[in-house]
């Protein structure tokens, strides 16, 4: 217990003197420190010698600090989830050009990984295995940016399954999740489209130390950035230079001024 609090230490001095008390999340190797006060850090889910901790630590207004709390989390080293993706997408749903008869998802693409990768962002500029999965629901190129990040440790298993032939429609999949590497990103195209996905990325499947028993994450549309069409049949008109990834909020998902969600992805937890 005294090397953790060591560590804690040094990482709380590293947060006092580097970061500006603004309530913003830092991340560590798999784990978050949140300022939560003026005068008060927690340290949560700190991996450190094989073991997860949650942490507190006091802030003093002559700039010293003390290690209030230290809590040693118990935590199955692996989980094994089942995930189904549902989608909702219709002609009911979205009645705006729908694209009746073809509608579907491209088979789905993901990694369980740690903080330390971010296969895609909302507001980053997409890469190359993102922007062909979004553009021709081609896996090859993302498979090889996640082989790349499991040959150097910051991504375990490649998550490949089938996609949605038909939407409405369902597919799901089990796979194995370790605490080393927490965090989830998956996504599939929607098709016919010039360049959309939905996904989530870095999603963490531990929660106040524990592995999450049932997560229900609603799916959105994303614009890769890097095709301009604007339709779902639109013709290729590639984007020079890139645009970030961004939620689309316009038309075809806009729907009674609402943007409601396209489907689901349901985390169950196995083992
Ligand atoms: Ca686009």
């Amino acid at each position: 217990m005294s090397s953790i609090k060591n560590l804690i230490v040094i990482v709380a001095s590293f947060l006092v003197f580097t970061t500006t008390v603004n309530g913003q999340a830092l991340d560590l190797t798999t784990g978050q420190a949140n300022i939560t006060d003026k005068d008060q850090i927690s340290l949560e889910h700190l991996f450190f010698d094989n073991n997860f901790y949650n942490a507190t630590i006091q802030l003093n207004l002559d700039g010293t600090y003390q290690v209030n709390q230290v809590e040693t989390l118990s935590l199955a080293p692996i989980a094994v989830y089942q995930v189904t993706f549902t989608s909702s997408w219709s002609q009911q749903t979205h009645p705006y050009e729908y694209p009746i008869g073809s509608s579907h998802f491209s088979g789905l693409i993901g990694a369980t990984h740690n903080a330390l990768v971010n296969f895609w962002q909302s507001g980053e500029i997409a890469t190359n295995g993102i922007e062909n999965m979004a553009e021709s629901g081609s896996k090859s190129l993302l498979i090889t940016e996640i082989n790349f990040q499991i040959d150097n440790g910051n991504a375990q298993h490649l998550l490949s399954a089938g996609g949605i032939g038909s939407s409405p429609g369902e597919v799901m999949f089990t796979f194995e999740i370790s605490q080393q590497h927490p965090f989830v990103t998956l996504v599939s195209m929607i098709a016919p489209s010039p360049d959309w996905f939905v996904g989530v990325s870095k999603l963490s499947l531990i929660a106040n130390g524990q592995w999450l028993e049932h997560l229900v994450v609603p799916l959105f549309a994303y614009d890769a950035g890097t095709d301009s069409g604007t339709r779902y049949t639109s013709p290729n008109r590639d984007t020079q230079p890139k645009a970030s990834i961004q939620r689309i909020e316009t038309l075809p998902f806009l729907v009674n001024s609402e943007v409601p969600s396209i489907g689901t992805f349901t985390f169950e937890r196995l083992e």
